[in-house]
């Protein structure tokens, strides 16, 4: 997969995107994440990125051409068909673990990232596919959000992850959150780890970790679990977890 980013702040990504888990996908050619500055698609003298807004009001908006300009020149001698283009933006849909799996189904994906107050509106009209936002509050750019729309797709894609079955695993793939982990010792500071888990019987240890993810998931984010379809198994574990809070 190509992820390309449009950013007025391209140092910022080296970091986040270039250690790790990313790094090492990137090395083994399985991504690739390329950053341009829209400042280098302007012909002024000053490079102008953004102007003040018609109809005046405070704060700055970047100017249309220079995001145009730019997707311009990533998309213009390349093969691909399969892309999506995206505006970070805190009005957009918010990110969740159902749309990185769907933006990771794509060849190549174009971010871009606003700063100040605003951009120009006609590159949400006439040049992007859809916009995201990382939750509801506002950043100083669109820089942290692109680098979590990178990050959480790119360890979707094949053979990114070291072991093939990590990801399976992880909180929001079953629509639930994780059951609790535990490794050595077994006893630090007086504080034991759960009995079970040691117990060698892994019918039983899968059972009561799966009820533990029913537990945090009902107790943390009760939300998931209002659209999700329950199986018999996971209703009977339900009503023992709530058995036991009601003391019954
Ligand atoms: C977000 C967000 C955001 C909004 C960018 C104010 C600078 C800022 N973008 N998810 N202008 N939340 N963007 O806060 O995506």
């Amino acid at each position: 997969m190509r992820i390309d980013i449009i950013s007025l702040f391209p140092e910022m990504f080296a970091g986040p995107l270039g250690h790790s888990i990313l790094k090492r996908a990137q090395e083994a050619e399985r991504l690739h994440i390329n950053v341009v500055n829209p400042r280098d698609f302007t012909f002024d003298k000053h490079h102008t990125v953004d102007d003040t807004p018609f109809g005046g009001g405070a704060g700055m908006v970047m100017k249309p051409e220079p995001f145009f300009r730019a997707v311009d020149h990533i998309t213009k001698d390349s093969t691909i068909t399969n892309r999506r283009i995206v505006l970070m933006c805190p009005g957009g849909y918010r990110l969740d673990q159902a749309k990185v799996k769907e933006l990771a189904n794509y060849e190549q994906l174009i971010l871009l990232c606003g700063h100040y107050e605003g951009i120009d509106e006609r590159v949400r009209l006439h040049l992007v596919d859809e916009t995201i936002s990382v939750g509801d509050y506002v950043l100083t750019g669109g820089e942290l959000p692109a680098m979590i729309v990178a990050d959480s797709v790119a360890r979707m894609l094949p053979g990114v992850l070291g072991s093939s079955d990590s990801a399976p695993q992880d909180s929001f793939y079953n629509g639930l959150l994780e059951y609790p982990q535990y490794t050595r010792p077994r006893e630090f500071n007086g504080m034991e780890v759960p009995e079970i888990i040691v117990s060698g019987d892994h019918a039983k240890i899968n059972r009561w970790r799966h009820k533990q993810s029913l537990k945090n998931t009902l107790e943390r984010r009760p939300d998931l679990l209002e659209n999700k379809e329950l199986s018999v198994e996971d209703a009977k574990l339900l009503a023992e977890i709530i058995a036991e809070q009601t003391g019954g």
